[in-house]
């Protein structure tokens, strides 16, 4: 009985490899740089799994080998230089090892010129506002209406039951495949952060303030985040979904919003 228990949380531990939904480690990605963002953080992972074990051995073998039952005396210098030069150049090594990469990774995350698609992204107290720059599109994306209705206080409805509950808005921001897409983000109250792990873009939007984040996704999907910034009473409200499309279908898609929008919004 205990042992089947045992593999039952097991089982439950490991699931994350098979439910995205309990993954522990960030994802992939479908970008290069977020899969260039992906490794980094699983070599300065293994550096650091590297690290501890070799203090820990040390410090364990030394701790069990010298102890003061087995008549073990102790040193009585109190300076070693050879210690403190291998000491300090070792960490030097390694952190000069993690700089380079990381910094050769952040110059191309921050190189968002030459864009194809611009689009300006206003937080608001408790959705999101998307402004395409070159094709007079823009609109309010909030919390998809069957998770709004199963959010409210006894509503009756199990959020089990509701598809993407919480995770799912009205309207996505939808973009094509293969372009580069600069997002210029700010907010409208206070702060928020616009966040969506498969595109490893994580950006504060402060009042007052315009952040940048460029994405090229890879991949055709929908791909799901949400405000990661402690917003106020439904900062939990306010997901974010961006749908990846061919550029076919993206055209179509601008051009069905465009007939849709009202006079005003078109001539801007
Ligand atoms: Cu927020």
């Amino acid at each position: 009985m205990i042992r089947k228990s045992f593999l039952s949380l097991l089982a439950f531990c490991f699931a994350g490899t098979a439910s995205a939904e309990w993954a522990l480690n960030m994802p992939k990605g479908i970008t290069d740089l977020s899969v260039e963002t992906y490794n980094i953080h699983m070599m300065v992972f293994w550096w650091c799994v590297a690290i501890g074990i070799v203090v820990f051995g040390v410090m364990i073998v030394s701790l069990f080998r010298h102890r003061k039952s087995q008549g073990v005396k102790p040193a009585t210098f109190s300076h070693s230089t050879s210690a403190e030069v291998i000491w300090t150049i070792i960490p030097v090594v390694i952190l000069m090892l993690i700089a380079i990469p990381v910094a050769e990774t952040m110059i191309k995350l921050e190189d968002s010129r030459d864009p194809d698609i611009s689009i300006v992204v206003t937080a608001y107290q408790w959705k999101w506002h998307y402004k395409y720059q070159d094709e007079g599109i823009d609109f309010y994306s909030s919390l998809a209406r069957p998770s709004l209705e199963a959010r409210r206080k006894e509503s009756g409805i199990d959020p089990n039951t509701v598809d993407n509950y919480l995770r799912d808005v009205d309207r996505p921001v939808v973009v094509p495949r293969d372009a580069k897409v600069r997002l210029l983000l700010t907010s409208n109250d206070v702060v928020h952060s616009w966040y969506v792990p498969e595109l490893a873009i994580k950006k504060d939007t402060i009042p007052g303030i315009v952040n940048e984040a460029w994405f090229k996704a890879k991949e055709v999907g929908t791909y799901r985040g949400q405000c990661a910034e402690l917003c106020g009473k439904d900062h939990g409200y306010m997901p974010i979904v961006v749908e990846v499309v061919e550029p076919d279908a993206y055209r179509a898609w601008v051009d069905a919003r465009k007939e849709s929008a009202p006079k005003v919004a078109s001539n801007q």
